[in-house]
């Protein structure tokens, strides 16, 4: 499936009704996300189908590929475009075999050989960081800006920078030859999820 990694916008329901959660879904997506993971850790399985559900009824309207984040179960029932795998959950390979060759599964990286195993079982893209601190809830360490260089140059899939990174810092980034990059807070937190998605697109411009 082709997709486009530059925008990549993983959501954060946490602290907003529902109602509000989709309302800034689809803001984001009105502000030109290319790619959207639906990111839950609290959820049961039934709330992570059922919001998957209506996140994907958003998504589709905006031709948007919908990536579910460690569940491959939830990302087959609800025919979800695509799943992602960290280091805890589904090895990329089973992952791939479950999804079929048709479907994006995409990988967490920290170092080149990380990088280059989980390719080498079938990731479509990377997701390399934490680039800066996060304050989003998550288990990771910091990944320094070399070693995403290094990643990019050993694997020919699209690699995508994370971790607090927001349009006063990703210029870092600038002359590092990454496909896109992954924000929770930026968009998820803004004040108005559409102006901040529009902003981030012209991160490189
Ligand atoms: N993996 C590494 S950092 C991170 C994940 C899921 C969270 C990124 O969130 P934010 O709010 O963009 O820093
Ligand atoms: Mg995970």
């Amino acid at each position: 499936m082709k997709f486009d990694t530059s925008l990549y916008f993983i959501t954060d329901s946490t602290n907003y009704s529902e109602e509000e959660f989709l309302f800034r879904v689809e803001q984001a997506l009105m502000g030109g996300v290319t790619l959207l993971q639906l990111r839950e850790k609290e959820k049961t399985t039934r709330e992570y189908i059922e919001l998957a559900e209506k996140v994907h009824a958003i998504t589709k309207k905006y031709n948007v590929p919908l990536i579910i984040d460690d569940r491959v179960d939830v990302a087959l029932a609800t025919d979800a475009e695509g799943v992602h795998v960290g280091a805890s959950d589904m090895p990329v390979a089973m992952a791939r075999k479950l999804m079929g060759k048709d479907k994006i599964v995409g990988a967490t990286a920290k170092t080149v050989a990380w990088a280059l195993d989980v390719y080498n079982q079938g990731a479509d893209y990377l997701g390399v960081g934490a680039i800066y601190p996060t304050t989003t809830k998550v288990k990771t360490v910091i990944t320094s800006v070399d070693t995403l260089k290094d990643i990019c140059a050993a694997v020919p899939i699209p690699v995508n920078a994370i971790g607090g990174l927001n349009k006063n810092n990703v210029d870092i980034l600038r002359d590092v030859d990454i496909d896109g990059i992954c924000v929770v807070s930026a968009i998820m937190k803004a004040e108005d999820a559409k102006t901040a998605a529009q902003e981030l697109k012209e991160w490189r411009k």
